[in-house]
């Protein structure tokens, strides 16, 4: 059925008698027929990525660019007066993610589906997802964020799984989600739910009940580690995401005629970092449970499962106390310790172990021990791995290490996101870049014709002016079209060094008060949420809000600088963000981000980027040469040296430098007080100067001098163009198809077609 069938049998109207909504709800309809047309038969071995997270963002536009039906629809409902850029800001944001790890596996999914591999997601159905962040006297405030309508991408299915806990059991149901891949077949997003769970306990902000989990097992995503009373609620989650996706895995293997003996020939399974990583025991659980002996469920388990590492943050590892398991899972104790003596007999070195001298469980060894592939998520994170942080273990299994350099999709981060950029590009290089991202390296012929490059600068107008258009309206922020667009959008992590970000500002504050103008204005952006345990994070969030209301009402000041954070950071934001940026921040602290993505999406979306030789960042700079990237900072070893030595003291590098010493002083200035709290600013003030965990200071003056070098080149607005031109030329390496191929090769081995 086209458009108008679908409408006329729903409401018994035509298009242009439809409200907005009603014609959302018919494109639902639309895009799920068209999808269910392109699901593909059942090859003998199949992909299963688990996966915690999987932030999709919105889906209609994209899976009407997907089933290459956009243009037609777009003008459909323009025919009829109705604009589809209005109707797709109707969709909710399911926020099921909490970002790199989360998005990633959203950008996997959409090229497994493009490539026509056989190949499903496997998640939980979380209610309110990661909680929506809301700005209340400069501080951050958590309340719920319900994405779920009586009709949405869900689709519920019959299959249903009874899961016992220790003491309890529940049953959960399947809904799924189509992926549509880009002129290609329809794999799903398998979403596990529970029937019980009830809304309803869920008080102000975000506070519930913790212990009622038939209640509110899949009400909320967890926003990372430092949230202490939710731990245990999180191995109900896990053990509850991955007992059914094990259940599922093998009831299809089944289907297609596996004998279990064999499974590694009918399912692959990646572990998207160790959250889904119980599925080795539990897997070992049910083969013994269907009558296969220990050893044998032991190897079989061992050749089907595949590990990603996305982190080197030891206090990101997850470490299970043994008390917790036996609690929550008391059926899987029991092959834990089997597992863990295997191990134990056969290594002397304790830094080996699955179950420590604390009695918690190291939930990556497990994976490594038992999974047949370990692989980082880019060359410099891999070889960290390899030769620090995993030593022990690449030293036993050189063979299991692998990288992945991760990847982004082009179809959400180019096609949909960025048409403008997408025409040119087609108008000079054809259209084969559309399949093929290597494609994009034709544009390198275009570097020194000033006609494209004119254009490439009057795209990033259009898209800055877009973006003011739409934060003006969505969230009354006033932005400058014609100063620098300086981005800086990720979750708030001291690694991550907003900070050092934020210190840079109050330096160029300090010169503009003295007299020292910058040539064109400067707008400092930030998007950002911190997880709601993670105090200093949040600390940091204050300390920027109170920047922005400082310089706002400072009119010396606010002509030549303006700071702007927006509210709720997310996919939809990200996306009317990306292309806008004229600069983007990828700062991190040498070693400590496994690769980022974001920097690859900025990439090709014609920003130049400033950033430190960490993760991804290190590959760019290879693709661009120096001068197309602003490289500061020490490097990964020198860190690493200093951790090791442990004699970083940040408090000389404020007594030696003046103007480190003056940012700093400045957050707990009078002028900070008079519009912040005293608690957080001295707190984040006492922080930077006692400890300084993520070494800001050693970096800072290096960074102001990089930036304002790069502010200077902007200047040339040629010279910058070509930058940018490059930047997008070198971008095809980074496409998630290239990422999904190489997956493919080295460790899934699926069928191509
Ligand atoms: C752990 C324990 C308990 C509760 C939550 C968590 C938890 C949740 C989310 C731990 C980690 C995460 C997310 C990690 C993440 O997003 N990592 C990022 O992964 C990206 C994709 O590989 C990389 O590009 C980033 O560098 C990495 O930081």
């Amino acid at each position: 059925m086209d458009l108008k069938e679908i409408v006329a049998k729903k409401y018994g109207r035509d298009i242009a008698q439809c409200s907005d909504e009603e014609l959302y709800f018919a494109l639902l309809d639309l895009v799920k027929q068209a999808a269910a047309g392109k699901e593909r038969g059942s090859e003998k071995k199949k992909l299963y990525y688990i996966s915690a997270e999987f932030l999709i963002g919105k889906l209609l536009s994209n899976n009407l660019i997907n089933l290459g039906i956009y243009e037609e629809i777009k003008e459909l409902l323009a025919a009829n007066g109705k604009d589809l850029g209005v109707i797709e800001e109707i969709e909710p944001e399911p926020s099921l993610g909490n970002g790199g790890l989360g998005r990633l596996a959203a950008c996997f999914l959409d090229s497994i589906a493009t490539l026509g591999l056989n190949g499903d997601g496997v998640g939980l159905n979380y209610h309110y997802g990661l909680f929506k962040q809301v700005f209340e006297n400069n501080l951050q405030k958590e309340t719920t964020n319900p994405w779920i309508e009586s009709q949405s991408w869900l689709t519920p299915t019959d299959t249903c799984y009874q899961i016992s806990f220790g003491g309890f059991r529940v049953t959960s149901r399947l809904y799924d989600i189509d992926v549509i891949g880009y002129e290609n077949r329809t794999n799903k997003l398998h979403l596990f739910d529970l029937e019980t769970v009830d809304e309803g306990i869920v008080g102000e902000g975000i506070n519930f009940n913790k212990e009622d989990i038939a209640k509110n097992l899949t009400l909320f995503l967890y926003p990372d580690d430092s949230d202490e009373k939710g731990r245990l609620l999180r191995v109900y989650q896990q053990y509850f995401m991955v007992s059914n996706a094990a259940r599922l895995i093998l009831d299809e293997a089944v289907q297609r005629g596996c004998t279990l003996h064999d499974l590694y020939d009918y399912a692959v399974i990646q572990i998207n970092d160790t959250h889904p990583s119980m599925v080795i025991p539990e897997l070992i659980r049910l083969l013994m449970e269907r009558g296969i002996g220990i050893d044998e469920a032991i190897g079989i388990v061992s050749k089907t499962c595949a590990y990603t590492n996305h982190t080197i943050l030891a206090e990101a590892l997850e470490k299970w106390p043994l008390a917790y398991l036996e609690k929550v899972v008391p059926q899987l104790v029991p092959i834990i310790y089997e597992l863990h003596n295997r191990i134990a007999a056969k290594h002397e070195d304790a830094s080996l172990y699955i179950i420590d001298g604390e009695k918690r469980v190291h939930m990556a060894h497990m994976d490594i021990h038992y999974g047949f592939s370990v692989n980082g998520v880019a060359y410099l994170h891999t070889e960290i791995l390899k030769n620090t942080e995993l030593h022990n273990f690449y030293r036993i299994y050189p063979e299991k290490f692998n990288n992945k350099t991760n990847g982004i999709t082009f179809r959400r981060w180019l096609l949909y996101s960025n048409h403008q950029l997408t025409e040119l590009l087609e108008e000079k290089i054809g259209a084969g870049f559309k399949k093929d991202a290597m494609e994009l390296e034709k544009l390198g012929g275009f570097a020194d014709d000033d006609a494209a490059l004119e254009r490439l600068l009057a795209v990033k107008a259009e898209k800055k002016r877009e973006l003011k258009e739409y934060l003006k309206r969505t969230q009354n922020i006033e932005l400058d079209e014609n100063a620098v667009f300086d981005i800086q959008i990720k979750r708030l992590h001291e690694y991550k060094r907003q900070q050092m970000n934020a210190l840079y500002v109050i330096r160029k504050y300090f010169e503009i008060k003295s007299g020292k103008k910058p040539v064109r204005p400067i707008t400092v952006m930030f998007g950002a949420k911190a997880a709601p345990a993670y105090t200093i994070a949040k600390d940091i969030i204050h300390l920027i809000l109170c920047l922005r209301q400082l310089i706002d009402h400072d009119p010396q000041v606010s002509p030549y600088l303006k700071v702007v954070m927006v509210e709720n950071y997310n996919v939809t934001l990200a996306e009317k963000m990306i292309p806008a940026a004229d600069i983007h921040e990828q700062i991190s602290l040498a070693s400590k981000e496994a690769s980022g993505t974001s920097n690859m999406k900025f990439m090709l979306n014609g920003a130049v980027a400033i950033g430190t030789m960490d993760g991804a960042n290190v590959e760019i700079a290879e693709l661009v040469g120096e001068d197309n990237i602003y490289i500061f900072g020490e490097s990964s070893d020198q860190v690493i040296g200093r951790y090791r030595r442990g004699d970083y003291v940040s408090r000389k590098y404020y007594e030696e430098n003046e103007k480190l010493k003056q940012a700093v002083d400045f957050i707990v200035s009078g002028e900070m007080m008079a519009v912040g709290r005293r608690e957080n600013l001295e707190r984040l003030y006492h922080e930077l100067l006692n400890k300084d965990w993520f070494m800001t200071f050693p970096d800072w003056e290096a960074y102001c001098v990089k930036k304002d070098e790069m502010l200077l080149d902007y200047e040339d607005r040629k010279a910058w163009a070509r930058k940018m031109l490059v930047n997008i030329s070198k971008a095809g390496f980074f496409s998630s198809d290239r990422t999904i191929e190489q997956y493919n090769k080295d460790i899934w081995k699926l069928n191509t077609i």
